[in-house]
This record gives structure tokens, C-alpha cells and sequence, in this order.
């Protein structure tokens, strides 16, 4: 068993070089993770919202969100716990665009990721201004399905996966770091897998 685990580590990482984090093993599945359940959202009552430290606050409804020119980013997904699933295309709207309809002030340095359901997520504003950085409703040619964040999920592929909110509801601009749900229990403020900042 333990050499089945380390044989396929070593094939992963002769296959993937650094394109692998360190301790991470590649899946092929896509595994759900999500603390507590799946919220049921209804599209026509569905917000986003964009508040905090930004010139002019800003709502989208879901016909507006969708209304809004589309990307297609292709990223490798690392989670905390240690799987990785590679190749995963994601359409959405880029968050530097979405930022273009909503200033962020000079003193907002952070973002709150808020979700239905409670959880929340902290990401310092410079990692979601990345060019790869989008708030996504499809995943390999389909719809996002509810368990993995449809109808909308941010997508953040150089932290870890937990950074990466389901069923976003809100990104609020702060000016002070603010850990998120997961953070609070220990989890790494930023969560760079190639740094392994797994806990702090
Ligand atoms: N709203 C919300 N977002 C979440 C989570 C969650 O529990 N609730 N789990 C996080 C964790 S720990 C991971 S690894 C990924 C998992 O996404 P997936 O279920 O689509 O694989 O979502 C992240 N986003
Ligand atoms: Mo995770």
C-alpha cells in the first residue's frame, strides 16, 4: 500500500515536474469538499454583491452577471488535503474585469469572500487581482453543478483550493487581513501550495 502511494507520487511528479506542489498526488476524479451543505439557491433572487472600501458599491443579478463579457481559464487545482486535479477548464467572468465596473479604494488591501451557506474566505486583494482569477459558472464544457459552487464559485488557481469560495454571494473590500471561516481554525492566511502554507 505504501509503495503504491509512493510509486504514484514519484510517477505524478516525473509526469508533472513543478507544476506539482510538494505533497500533493494527482486525481482524476473531482472530489466535493464542503464543510456543512450544499445551500439551494434560486437564480432569480441571486446577488452579487460588491461592497466595502470601493468608490460606488455594486449589485449584479444573475442575468447581469452572465451579461458580462466571458473567459476561459485553464488551471490544476490543489487542495489542502492533498489532492490535485489537473487540467480543469473554468468559464466565468475575470474578477480584474469585473473590477473594472467597481474601483477598489487605495486603502482596500484584502477582500472577504462572502458565501450563501456562512462560509467565507480571506485573500489578500493583490492574489485576486491575478490575471487568471475568475469568478466561474462552468467547468468543462458544462454548467457548474451545485455540489462544486453553481450557479457561481471564485477560482484561484495558485492558492489552494479552500481560497477558491462555492456559492458566492459578495466580495467586500477591507482594509485589514481578516481570517476567513477556515482561517480562524488554523488554516495559512494566504495558502501557497508550492510553499506548502497549509496552517499557521
Ligand atoms: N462555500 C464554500 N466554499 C468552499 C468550501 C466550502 O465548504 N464552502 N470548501 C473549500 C474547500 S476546503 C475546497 S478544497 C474546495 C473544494 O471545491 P470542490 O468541492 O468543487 O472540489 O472548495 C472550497 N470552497
Ligand atoms: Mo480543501
Amino acid at each position: 500500500m505504501a509503495f503504491d502511494l509512493l510509486s504514484r507520487r514519484s510517477r505524478d511528479r516525473e509526469r508533472y515536474g513543478d507544476r506539482l506542489p510538494p505533497g500533493q498526488k494527482v486525481v482524476e476524479d473531482w472530489p466535493v469538499l464542503t464543510y456543512g451543505v450544499t445551500p439551494i439557491i434560486d437564480l432569480d433572487n441571486w446577488r452579487l454583491r460588491i461592497h466595502g472600501a470601493v468608490d460606488r458599491e455594486a449589485e449584479f443579478t444573475w442575468e447581469q452577471f452572465r451579461a458580462l463579457p466571458s473567459a476561459t481559464v485553464t488551471c490544476d487545482i490543489h487542495c489542502v488535503t492533498s489532492w490535485s486535479r489537473m487540467d480543469n477548464q473554468f468559464e466565468g467572468v475575470l474578477v480584474r474585469e469585473l473590477l473594472q465596473h467597481v474601483q477598489p479604494q487605495p486603502s482596500a488591501k484584502h477582500v472577504m469572500v462572502h458565501c450563501h451557506g456562512g462560509y467565507a474566505t480571506n485573500v489578500p486583494l493583490s492574489d485576486l487581482m491575478r490575471e487568471n482569477v475568475l469568478l466561474a459558472y462552468r467547468h468543462d464544457g458544462r454548467e457548474l453543478t451545485a455540489p462544486h459552487g453553481g450557479p457561481l464559485r471564485l477560482v484561484i488557481p495558485h492558492l489552494y483550493f479552500w481560497k477558491s469560495a462555492k456559492w458566492v454571494r459578495g466580495l467586500e473590500f477591507i482594509e485589514n487581513e481578516e481570517p476567513g471561516f477556515w482561517e480562524v481554525y488554523g488554516y495559512h492566511m494566504r495558502g501557497d501550495p508550492w510553499k506548502e502554507e497549509r496552517y499557521s
